[in-house]
């Protein structure tokens, strides 16, 4: 399996572990996990085909570590992301003083009124470095990085998460927390 594969095998997992697993017609379990067997078989029915292996590589290689599976490979699934309703038992922590949100300019008047809103994902996604927050915004144009004043949200009693991937999330984002 070559980088190009991977890379399209791994969009197809995002689609399906994170919003859409009735493009195949698998389930997720409560905690957003699919079967691995039933996910590779499902999957080779609409011409994505990979083994055991190539999904193995792909999750131990994928550049966010975006898949995790269970502890003996049975069961796979992505680790934030998502926009379907699942329970991935999120450790809460103590997040740093600040933390980053690439976004695009069209959107930043909307921010400034309603302040970061989850959209159509679970959570707001953080990031603990620019760089990230650059990457996550160049997805939509020329990127602007927002400054969420973090510790002073927890200190007021907001409750982030760390995801297993190293992603900061949060249920929203007040304006008032924002340095624009
Ligand atoms: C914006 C990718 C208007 C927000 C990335 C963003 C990330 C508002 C968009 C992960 C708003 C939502 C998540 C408001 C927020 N008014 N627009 N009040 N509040 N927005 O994709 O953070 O590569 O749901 O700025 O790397 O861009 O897929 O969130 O532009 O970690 O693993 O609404 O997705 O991860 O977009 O990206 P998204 P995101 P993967």
């Amino acid at each position: 399996m070559n980088e190009k594969q991977k890379k399209e095998i791994g969009k197809f997992l995002s689609l399906i572990l994170r919003h859409s697993p009735e493009t195949i017609q698998i389930k997720l379990d409560e905690n957003g996990w699919a079967d691995t067997a039933e996910l590779i078989s499902r999957c080779a029915k609409r011409g994505k085909t990979f083994t055991q292996e190539d999904l193995e590589e792909i999750v131990r290689t994928n550049d966010k570590q975006r898949y995790a599976f269970n502890e003996d490979n049975t069961k796979i699934r992505a680790n934030q992301g998502h926009s379907i309703e699942v329970d991935l038992a999120l450790k809460t922590a103590e997040p740093p003083e600040f933390l980053f949100h690439g976004t695009v300019s069209k959107f930043v008047e909307a921010i400034r009124k309603e302040g970061l809103q989850k959209m159509s994902r679970q959570h707001v996604h953080l990031s603990e470095d620019k760089t990230t927050a650059e990457k996550v915004g160049s997805r939509r144009g020329v990127p602007v990085i927002l400054t969420v004043r973090s510790g002073e949200m927890h200190q007021d009693g907001v409750v982030f998460y760390l995801s297993e991937n190293g992603v900061w999330l949060t249920d929203q984002v007040p304006a008032k927390y924002i340095n624009f």
